[in-house]
């Protein structure tokens, strides 16, 4: 229901945070910007908000430079998290009386009856989208158009996976005639790579295996990966889909080792009738049907068959569901 979060902004008069999930990706960075920068537009007391700094990848995004780091010694009434199934995806505490979560994650946490969520939707910047349009059309501009796009064609590997339909397109239409340039976004998103970037994805590629028949491949990396070639973990985006991209792959796992050397961010990528949200979900994580992640903790190889051993299991419910 759209109706209750933009009448509920309207009325609004005390300061807003608005913040993401940490390792933020283009949506949240996007869904986060585009609603601060229309919420100052018109007249409220915001604050945009997240733990990490902007990704370099994202660093065109129009004033991003506003975004605060987090945590913010202060208390707020209200909260709005974007594009996160609970706030405890911030990764750090966020101090506010009461969350407002914008969506498009399958379950997660109720936070407010304001709560706009939608789990079949492209992006939360499409639903962003959706509030801004229902509020005053008038009032989006260049800036906010670029935020919005910005998630869309991040979270639809501009407009390849199966959550493109003709909503995703009429929503790009809509915020291309708005002056977001498709052509310019796409260019400092995906043709400004570092070099560092190449030769960990080199090193990367070297860890690919492949298990079930080629139907899950599973790639890592490692710390000291990122120390050799001088890169930062934030360079890792998109390397799932690597893996993923390989004939007859139905699961790609990424592993990449934090700090410690014993934590590990899973990212899975599906391809095909698998929902790998359900195998993140098994292992405490979550997601959407063919995006999804977990932390997990251990020695690499352990962490790793777990994994695996997870995948197929999934796998193999999956064809006894076609056999019946
Ligand atoms: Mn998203």
């Amino acid at each position: 229901m759209i109706v209750p979060i933009v009448e509920r902004l309207k009325r609004e008069e005390r300061q807003i945070l608005i913040f993401t999930h940490e390792n933020p990706d283009g949506d949240g960075i996007g869904s986060m910007l585009g609603l601060y920068l229309f919420l100052k537009k018109k007249g409220k007391d915001v604050v945009a908000g997240m733990k990490d700094s902007v990704p370099y990848i994202y660093n065109f995004l129009p004033k991003c430079e506003e975004i605060q780091k987090l945590p913010i010694d202060r208390k707020f009434e209200i909260a709005i998290l974007v594009d996160a199934a609970s706030k405890s995806r911030a990764g750090v505490d966020i101090n506010a009386k009461e969350v407002i979560r914008i969506d498009h994650h399958i379950g997660g946490s109720f936070e407010s009856p304001y709560d706009y969520i939608e789990v079949g939707c492209p992006s939360t910047t499409y639903l962003v989208g959706e509030i801004l349009r229902h509020w005053d059309e008038e009032e989006i501009d260049q800036e906010i158009a670029t935020c919005l796009y910005t998630g869309l064609i991040t979270d639809t590997g501009s407009f390849r996976y199966n959550n493109t339909n003709n909503r995703t397109f009429e929503m790009a239409e809509f915020l291309v005639s708005k002056g977001a340039d498709p052509f310019h976004i796409s260019k400092m998103i995906f043709e400004r790579n570092k070099l560092s970037t190449l030769l960990l994805l080199q090193k990367s590629l070297s860890t690919l295996e492949l298990h079930c028949g080629g139907r899950i491949t599973l790639m890592t990396v490692f710390r000291d990966f990122l120390r050799e070639v001088g890169a930062v973990e934030e360079e890792t985006e998109g390397f799932v889909n690597f893996a993923r991209s390989i004939e007859g792959v139905e699961v790609a796992i990424l592993m990449i080792q934090k700090e410690d050397h014993y934590t590990w961010r899973v990212s899975l990528r599906g391809k095909g009738e698998i929902n790998v949200q359900q195998i993140a979900s098994s292992l405490g994580g979550g997601g959407h049907k063919d995006a999804a992640g977990c932390r997990l903790r251990g020695e690499y190889s352990e962490v790793k068959n777990r994994l695996i051993e997870t995948s197929k299991k999934f796998l193999k419910q999956k064809k006894e569901a076609l056999v019946v």
